[in-house]
C-alpha cells in the first residue's frame, strides 16, 4: 500500500483541533485556562509561541493599536479585518471581544456567521448600549441593555454561528454599572438560559469581592470567564478554588508594547542615534523569525524558476594592471579603462545587468581603490603583481555556490554572448572564437575541442579537449574569450581544487586554463558554446583602436 507523506506544516494543522473546538475544550474543561490579550498579527503570533492556548481579541488593545478610541470607532469590519490577519498568523483560537455585537440581533448575525468564516473561535457580546464605551471610563453612567433585548441577541448568535462548536460569551456589566449582585446574577441567569456558552462577570474593583460573592451565588451554572484587570492582586490560586474556567490577561501586551515604544523613541529622540537602544530591543532578525521568512526561503526551492531560484552570481577578474599599456594604466587598472564614454569594467557590468545579473564581484588587485562603480562587491588580490588567475579567484571562492559567471575584466563583448554562457544548462560552459588567425603570433588560451564549429544549428555539441597558452595553429578548434559559467556544483569542484591547491609552489602562476583542464581531468565535461567574432580583449594599445571600432 502506498502511503503518502504530509509536508510537515500539514501534518501540524491536521493535528490541531479546528479553532472553535479548541476554544471549546478551554471553557468545558475542568481546569483553570488562561488566554492572552493580542492586537495584531504579530502579537497573536507571541502570544501563541509563548503558550497560551488562547487570544483574546480585545476591543480596548485593537482601537488603541489602530489610534482610535474604545467606544466602537473602528467599525466592526476594520476589526474583523485585524482579526482575520491574527487569525491567519496563529493556529490557537481566538475568543472576539465583540462589545455589544455591534447593533442589534441582526448585527450580531452577520457578526457571527463572518467570525466563523475568519477563523475565529468564538465571541464575547457585553450588555452594554451601542456605541460602548470602555468599561473602566465613567463606569457608573453606563447604560445597560434591557435583559429580552440582549437575551434575544445571544439567541441570534447561536442560531447562525456555521460551526457547532463555536463559542459565545455572554458578558454581564451590572457590577460595572453599578447595579450589584441581584442585577447580577438575574442578567448572567437570562443569558445562560438564551444559549450562552459562558458568563464573563466583570469588576472594576481593585479586590475580587464582587466576583466571588457573585461565583458563590452561581453555583457552577456554567462556565465563568474572568478579566481580572483591576482585580490583579488576587492570587490565581483563589481563581482556581471558585471553579473559574477562564482567566483573560486583557490588556497586558499592549500595555508592554506601550511602555517600551515610548522608551526607545524618547531615547532616540535624545541621542540622535542609535548606539543605546540597540541592545534595548530585538534585532531585526527577529523580526523576519516571527514572519516566517524561512518558510518563503523553502517555499522558493519548490515553486520559483530554476533561474530565480538560483540566480547567476557574476566574479570579474580585474586585478592586472595591463603593463604594455604604459602610461594609461599609471594610476587605474585595466579594466578601467575608457573606450568611448565607458570603462571596460562599466560595460561588463551594464551587459550583466542588462542580463538581469546584480550580484557582481570584481576581484582587483592593481590600484584597487580606482575601482569605485556602486553596487560592485569588491575583493583584493594584494598579490596581484606575482601571481594568476586563480589566486584572484581564490579570493571569491565563497561566491561560488550559486551559479556564477566568470569573466575577464579586459574584453569587451556583443549582448549575445552572455546570452549563450546564461541559456546553456550545462555544469561548465566556456564561450570561445572559432574564428582564429593563424598567422597570429600572440600567445593565448586556444584549445582543442571534441567537435569544431560547424557553423550550424544541428552540429554535434562540443566539448574542450584541452586548453594551452599558445599560439594558434590548424589543430586549435578556436579561442577561450574570457567568459565561462560553472554550476553550483562546477564550483562546489573549483572551490575545492583551490583549497587543496593553494597553498602548492606552483598555485601562484595558475589561470583559469589550469583550472578547465583540472575539471576535464576530473571527468567534468566543458561545453563550448561558440561564436565568431563580436568581441575584444584588451592586451595592447593597438587593440584601444579595435576596441573604440567595437
Ligand atoms: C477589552 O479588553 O477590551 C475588554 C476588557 O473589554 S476591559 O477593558 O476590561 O473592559
Ligand atoms: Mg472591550
Amino acid at each position: 500500500m502506498r502511503t503518502f507523506l504530509l509536508p510537515i506544516q500539514k501534518i501540524d494543522q491536521k493535528m490541531k483541533l479546528k479553532k472553535t473546538t479548541q476554544l471549546r475544550q478551554l471553557i468545558s474543561s475542568n481546569q483553570l485556562e488562561f488566554i492572552m490579550e493580542a492586537h495584531d498579527g504579530l502579537s497573536a503570533k507571541i502570544v501563541e509561541e509563548t503558550g497560551f492556548k488562547g487570544i483574546w481579541g480585545s476591543g480596548l488593545a485593537i482601537s488603541a493599536s489602530l489610534g482610535v478610541r474604545d467606544n466602537n470607532e473602528a467599525s466592526w469590519t476594520q476589526v474583523l479585518d485585524v482579526i482575520e490577519f491574527m487569525s491567519d498568523a496563529t493556529s490557537i483560537p481566538i475568543l472576539l471581544d465583540g462589545d455589544t455585537g455591534y447593533g442589534n440581533f441582526n448585527n450580531m448575525r452577520r457578526l457571527v456567521k463572518k467570525l466563523c468564516q475568519k477563523g475565529a473561535g468564538g465571541v464575547c457580546i457585553e450588555d452594554k448600549i451601542f456605541p460602548k464605551t470602555n468599561s473602566f471610563l465613567r463606569g457608573d453612567r453606563q447604560p445597560l441593555a434591557d435583559i429580552d433585548e440582549f437575551s434575544g441577541k445571544i439567541k441570534a448568535g447561536k442560531d447562525s454561528q456555521l460551526d457547532d462548536d463555536f463559542v459565545i460569551v455572554a458578558r454581564v456589566e451590572a457590577f460595572i454599572a453599578g447595579w450589584g449582585l441581584k442585577a447580577a446574577l438575574e442578567r448572567a441567569e437570562a443569558y445562560r438560559l438564551a444559549g450562552a456558552d459562558a458568563i464573563l462577570i466583570h469588576s472594576k474593583l481593585a479586590n475580587s469581592s464582587e466576583i466571588f460573592s457573585f461565583l458563590k451565588e452561581w453555583d457552577n451554572r456554567s462556565p465563568i470567564v474572568l478579566v481580572p484587570t483591576k482585580y490583579y492582586a488576587t492570587p490565581t490560586n483563589d481563581f482556581r478554588q471558585h471553579n473559574v474556567s477562564l482567566v483573560i490577561w486583557a490588556n497586558h501586551l499592549i500595555r508592554g508594547k506601550i511602555t517600551k515604544m515610548q522608551e526607545v523613541a524618547k531615547q532616540i529622540h535624545t541621542d540622535e542615534n542609535l548606539l543605546s537602544v540597540e541592545d534595548m530591543i530585538v534585532p531585526v532578525k527577529e523580526i523576519f523569525r516571527l514572519q516566517d521568512d524561512q518558510e518563503i526561503a523553502e517555499a522558493e526551492k519548490r515553486y520559483l524558476s530554476q533561474q530565480a531560484k538560483n540566480p547567476l552570481k557574476a566574479l570579474i577578474l580585474a586585478a592586472s594592471r595591463g603593463k604594455a599599456l604604459g602610461h594609461l594604466t599609471g594610476d587605474i587598472p585595466k579594466t578601467m579603462l575608457k573606450i568611448g564614454k565607458k570603462s571596460i569594467l562599466e560595460r561588463i557590468v551594464s551587459q550583466l545587468n542588462e542580463h538581469e545579473i546584480k550580484d557582481i564581484t570584481v576581484i582587483a588587485g592593481y590600484k584597487a581603490e580606482a575601482i569605485t562603480l556602486p553596487n560592485l562587491n569588491k575583493v583584493v588580490n594584494d598579490q596581484y603583481d606575482t601571481t594568476g588567475q586563480l589566486v584572484s579567484l581564490s579570493k571569491a571562492v565563497d561566491h561560488l555556490d550559486q551559479s556564477t559567471l566568470i569573466i575577464f575584466g579586459d574584453i569587451l563583448f556583443k549582448k549575445y554572448i552572455l546570452q549563450f554562457a546564461i541559456d546553456d544548462p550545462a555544469d561548465v560552459v566556456v564561450i570561445v572564437d572559432s574564428k582564429i588567425d593563424l598567422e597570429s603570433t600572440i600567445p593565448s588560451d586556444y584549445l582543442t575541442a571534441t567537435e569544431p564549429d560547424r557553423q550550424s544549428y544541428f552540429s554535434e555539441e562540443s566539448y574542450v579537449e584541452h586548453m594551452t597558452l599558445t599560439t594558434p595553429d590548424k589543430n586549435h578548434a578556436g579561442e577561450f574569450i574570457g567568459v565561462m559559467k560553472l554550476s553550483p556544483e562546477a564550483g562546489r569542484l573549483t572551490s575545492e581544487f583551490i583549497q587543496q591547491h593553494q597553498l602548492e609552489p606552483g598555485f601562484g602562476s595558475m589561470d583559469i586554463r589550469d583550472l578547465i583542464n583540472h575539471l576535464i581531468q576530473q571527468q567534468i565535461k566543458v561545453k563550448i558554446q561558440y561564436i565568431s567574432g563580436n568581441w575584444v580583449d584588451i592586451n595592447r594599445i593597438s587593440d584601444l583602436t579595435l576596441a573604440n571600432e567595437f
